[in-house]
């Protein structure tokens, strides 16, 4: 059992046993708007390296009937738009297929994913700060907070972002660094301790 005060602390908010306040919101998403514009940018660096995708090795993957690099792209379009911004609503998930028939080739994908891409920010921006406290139901049946959902939407994307990289590193594909450095450059301005 832990005590309503430790809890509070636990949970990063409130008076401390110190008393010295903790300003820490363990990255709540409290109300819509800045999260729309990181979530923006996180698409903005999923698009970054799928634009270095060879247009001919759109339907490559290292192993039979696993996630080509269109499966993956098409995937990150049609859970945010048929999943997260279903569910937000109270509405079950109508994702059913990530296949080809829904864009095939990479110019189409990204028309895919642009579209869909838009429809869901249009309906996130709808959710109110109470919408984003009250809870809604994953495809799996868990009643989750909506604004915790929408933050497992964010590892989502790096999760599949990763893959996408490691697919284009396996096939000897330029790849542009996530936040402006490479991690040589970072390790040659690192302090040596
Ligand atoms: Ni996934």
């Amino acid at each position: 059992m832990i005590a309503p005060k430790a809890l509070a602390s636990l949970r990063g908010s409130g008076q401390a046993e110190s008393g010295r306040y903790i300003e820490c919101s363990c990255m709540e998403i409290l109300t819509i708007q800045p999260f729309l514009q990181y979530f923006g940018n996180s698409r903005e660096r999923t698009l970054r390296v799928a634009r270095c995708i060879p247009p001919d090795k759109i339907d490559w993957t290292y192993a039979a009937g696993k996630f080509t690099l269109g499966d993956l792209l098409r995937h990150l379009a049609v859970t945010e738009r048929y999943m997260w911004a279903e569910n937000v609503q109270n509405h079950p998930s109508c994702y059913t297929t990530h296949g080809k028939e829904l864009a095939d080739g990479l110019e189409n994908i990204f028309a895919l994913m642009e579209r869909l891409h838009s429809e869901a920010m249009e309906i996130f921006s709808k959710l109110s700060d109470e919408d984003l406290r009250r809870k809604c139901t994953t495809p799996g049946g868990t009643q989750i907070t909506t604004w915790k959902w929408l933050r497992a939407m964010t590892e989502h994307e790096a999760h599949h972002r990763g893959q996408i990289y490691l697919y284009l590193s396996i096939l000897g594909v330029e790849t542009p660094p996530i936040f402006g450095l490479t991690s040589e450059q970072v390790r040659a301005r690192g302090n040596a301790t």
